[in-house]
């Protein structure tokens, strides 16, 4: 009986979760985030420039064969070194423009726009 009642109430611990978290009230699961990709091939970023909103994820996957990194310019963020086909992904914060190079290539180069 001790059982029964311990696990009913374990269940709706659990069901209380789900519920916060498609409720959006945690700021960390936004039911509208969304999650952009930007592939790195032949010595480019694509897309160059990307807007998004605060709070969407962006993955940077690497289809060249050797090492490139997503970092800013103002060193806001630093992917460092991304193996080939590795990713890496960044949560947006603070809205604002973000450019951002390879620290291996400086020609490479790209824009974050957040909105
Ligand atoms: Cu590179």
């Amino acid at each position: 009986m001790e059982a029964e009642r311990a696990l009913s109430q374990a269940c709706a611990a659990v069901i209380g979760l789900v519920l916060a978290g498609t409720a959006g009230s945690s700021g960390q699961l936004k039911p509208e985030s969304r999650v952009l990709v930007v592939t790195i091939e032949n010595m480019r970023f694509n897309p160059e420039v990307l807007i998004l909103k605060s709070g969407d994820r962006i993955t940077w996957t690497n289809k060249d064969l050797f090492p490139h990194t997503a970092t800013a310019d103002a060193k806001t963020f630093d992917s460092h070194s991304i193996a080939p086909t590795g990713s890496w992904t960044l949560v947006t914060g603070e809205p604002g423009t973000y450019a951002y190079s390879c620290a291996f290539h400086p020609t490479m180069k790209g824009t974050l726009k957040v909105q």
